[in-house]
């Protein structure tokens, strides 16, 4: 075990799941809400990549020697051309929430006429470890799915209650935390990670 790792989010369920998922490898793994004072950054980057890289350095400039991991991440759905991507977590306006997201998402798939035949989707994601304000390596994963005609489920978080991932028949929202982290694209960049770590260790 290796001292403290600080996760770059502001999203409670992120860190909820890399502690789940990374746990044995750190004496703790705290997020932005433990260090008050260090405002998001802007994420104006074009790619999942770009905004993670963005919030693992602005964290990783405030907090020198610690390891900062930074989580960029969202839903493409191919018959909306890949939207939301980027911008999941503010698909529907400025103030959205996770339900408004989902609403938003079924509606957009209600005006497309070949929605039914089209509802495969993906989460991405891609997580940066930076230290002393370098990015020190990046790792990505995906999952592929397909997008419920309706939510099912209270677990997880963002648009998990909708997406159905391939092999299985419930949703993200159903299915147990075990399971979600065990083929999620978050559990699969964090094992990348946890390669590079045990490596470096
Ligand atoms: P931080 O930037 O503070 O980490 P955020 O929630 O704004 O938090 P992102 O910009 O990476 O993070 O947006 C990710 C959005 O993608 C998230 O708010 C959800 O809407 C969606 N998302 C990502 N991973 C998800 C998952 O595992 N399950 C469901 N939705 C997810």
């Amino acid at each position: 075990m290796a001292g403290t790792l600080i996760v770059a989010t502001h999203n409670a369920h992120k860190t909820e799941e890399m502690r789940a998922i990374l746990g044995d490898l750190f004496d703790e793994i705290v997020d932005l809400t433990a260090i008050p004072g260090l405002e998001p950054p802007v994420e104006d980057g074009e790619t999942f990549a770009e905004n993670s890289a963005i919030k693992a350095l602005a964290a990783s400039q405030e907090q020198p020697d610690a390891f900062v991991l930074a989580d960029d991440s969202g839903l493409e759905v191919d018959a909306l051309g890949g939207a939301p991507g980027i911008y999941s977590s503010r698909y529907s306006g400025e103030d959205a929430t996770d339900a408004s997201n989902r609403e938003k998402l079924l509606e957009e798939l209600a005006k497309k006429e070949n929605a039914e035949k089209q509802r495969t989707a993906r989460f991405r994601c891609v997580v940066t470890v930076a230290q002393n304000g370098e990015v020190l390596s990046q790792f990505d994963g995906t999952v592929e799915g397909t997008i419920a005609a309706s939510t099912t489920g209270e677990g997880g978080f963002g648009y998990d209650p909708l997406f159905v991932p391939e092999g299985y028949e419930r949703s993200f929202g159903e299915l147990s935390e075990e399971v979600k982290n065990g083929m999620s694209h978050r559990g699969r960049a964090l094992e990348g990670f946890r390669e590079w770590w045990e490596k470096k260790s």
